[in-house]
């Protein structure tokens, strides 16, 4: 049973009908629009992620308002945002006042409520193979970060000490779900050592080859011949990496084939593309000059590839 969240805001119960807090390139994000978008919701009108005008906190019907918490701005490390999210991350969602987080749990809570395409199975067994699968992805969304900060995001993304500081106490207050401060304060420093890096690559190399591996026996999705929660979780991950250069169809041929079968969709093409095409576009073309030179995410994988 999907969790609601105790907000400490008071932004949280005013909102009405369906509010996301979101930001585009975000894959955690990514995969909760995807949902959305087939659940037949789509994204409605763009509001400030703080707004609590009369207007702004209405919903709007068969569509969700968009509220973008820019990770480049550092949105998320503000005290308004971390009293709606302790952890600092995107996304959180909002429908009639209730606060839901965790995009695991949001997806849960958007199958369980809403129509259109079913996202986890009835079938106990399939169910519970489904949500393994999801657990893995999870896990290994420490390792998404490693990889595309460093192979991606570069210097981007790095905090300068005023920033740090900021983050160290917002933590202190929050909760620090996903460790944030210990991964900034190194990824800035430069303190992570590359093995570090390399050790992430290789968890995701090896799950994709697995999942490559299923995939051979003529499946549509990853778990059956219907979609599922496990294939919005995965998905976003390949789209992340192909940002950031990964060869996936050079390496992973059946997960390939898959992922254009996701990409296709038109929850696809309009909740995750939409408004990240552009962005996406840039980080594939910094990537594809990266690997061109010979110091790209495509040379660190032959170091990890077996
Ligand atoms: N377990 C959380 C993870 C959320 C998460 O880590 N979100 C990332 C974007 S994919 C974020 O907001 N990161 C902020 C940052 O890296 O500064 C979920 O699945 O909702």
């Amino acid at each position: 049973m999907p969790r609601i969240d105790t907000p400490r805001s008071e932004i949280v119960s005013k909102l009405e009908g369906l509010h996301l807090f979101h930001f585009d390139g975000a894959p955690c994000a990514q995969r909760v629009r995807f949902a959305l978008g087939e659940k037949g919701l789509a994204r409605g009108r763009e509001e400030k992620f703080d707004s609590v005008t009369s207007s702004s906190v209405q919903g709007e019907p068969n569509h969700w308002v968009s509220r973008l918490v820019s990770l480049v701005r550092k949105d998320h490390m503000t005290t308004t945002y971390a009293q709606i999210h302790p952890n600092m991350v995107v996304p959180a969602l909002v429908h009639d006042g209730k606060l839901y987080l965790e995009s695991m749990d949001i997806i849960e809570y958007l199958d369980e409520t809403f129509g259109g395409t079913p996202l986890i199975s009835k079938d106990p067994e399939l169910r519970v193979a489904t949500m393994k699968r999801v657990e893995q992805a999870k896990e290994l969304h420490r390792s998404i970060r490693f990889v595309t900060f460093h192979w991606g995001l570069g210097r981007l993304a790095m905090l300068n000490s005023r920033e740090r500081s900021q983050l160290a106490k917002l933590a202190q207050q929050g909760s620090d779900g996903e460790n944030l401060v210990s991964f900034y304060n190194g990824y800035s420093n430069k303190t992570i050592p590359e093995s570090i890096y390399l050790d992430h690559l290789t968890k995701l190399y090896e799950a994709f080859c697995e999942l490559n591996t299923e995939l051979k026996d003529g499946r549509k999705f990853l778990m059956s011949d219907g979609l599922s929660i496990a294939d919005a979780f995965w998905s976003m991950k390949i789209l992340r990496l192909i940002e950031c250069g990964y060869p996936v169809q050079a390496h992973h041929p059946e997960l390939y084939a898959w992922y254009q079968r996701i990409y296709q969709r038109p929850s696809f093409q309009n909740e995750v593309m939409g408004k990240n095409r552009l962005s996406n576009r840039i980080f594939r073309s910094k990537a594809g000059i990266e690997n061109l030179l010979g110091i790209g995410l495509k040379q660190a994988l032959t170091k990890v590839a077996a």
